[in-house]
């Protein structure tokens, strides 16, 4: 089978790099710069029409959305138990990845592109302050489901890999996210994983490369 990967640095497609290292998966990637708008081009439109990284690649059939594309894998790949075993703990595990697809992930963007939520001029710093309000609620949850655990569930799961993405992202934006001091043992609990440092190490060699291309 031919997996490939669209992929950018930093975005949220390092999700599913992360879930095929678990899995020893072989893929290979599709490098998609977002910010040189690569994942609007007609080629790229071809393999997600709604322009967005990740896709998934499957024997040249493309697979959008990173709850789909991390359920596949963990079907795909059951020896590396990617979701809980048990049919409940399977569903809550399903619905921590939702929570960070369509709660977490829209707060992140209007961090990232303040000008999608409101074109005022001059508005983006209100639209980010006003965002991050919501973005802390939320880790402030995460931060109580984490306390006392290692992982979201009772062993690693595709839950971690999404929150850790978030968790992430959140910090590289202004507001100061030291204070979930159980998110951020989580995160450095993932940074120890091999398959999170081979994703760190692509993600430098991509950034890399992005900057020769487009110095
Ligand atoms: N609903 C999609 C959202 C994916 C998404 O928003 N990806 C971002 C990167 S983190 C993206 O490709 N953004 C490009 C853009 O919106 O222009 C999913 O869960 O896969």
């Amino acid at each position: 089978m031919k997996l490939t990967l669209a992929y950018c640095p930093v975005a949220c497609s390092l999700v599913p790099y992360i879930l095929l290292a678990e899995a020893g998966a072989e893929f290979d990637t599709l490098p998609v710069n977002l910010g040189k708008n690569e994942n609007n081009t007609p080629a790229y439109l071809r393999i997600n029409p709604k322009g967005k990284v990740p896709a998934l690649i499957i024997d040249g059939q493309p697979l959008t959305e990173n709850v789909a594309i991390q359920i596949w894998i963990a079907r795909q790949y059951p020896a590396a138990r990617l979701l809980p075993a048990d049919p409940m703990e399977y569903v809550r595990a399903i619905s921590v990845m939702a929570w960070c697809a369509a709660g977490i992930h829209p707060k992140l963007t209007q961090q990232a592109r303040p000008e999608r939520y409101c074109d005022l001029p001059g508005s983006a710093d209100n639209v980010r302050t006003h965002g991050s309000h919501t973005l802390f609620e939320l880790f402030e949850i995460a931060d109580n489901m984490l306390a006392g655990r290692e992982w979201f569930f009772d062993d690693f799961t595709c839950a971690d890999a999404y929150f850790y993405w978030c968790f992430r992202r959140g910090g590289m934006f202004k507001p100061d996210v030291s204070g979930f001091k159980n998110c951020v043992a989580h995160l450095r609990r993932m940074e120890q994983r091999p398959s999170v440092q081979k994703l760190l190490a692509y993600e430098a060699q991509v950034q890399a490369e992005f900057a020769k291309a487009n110095p």
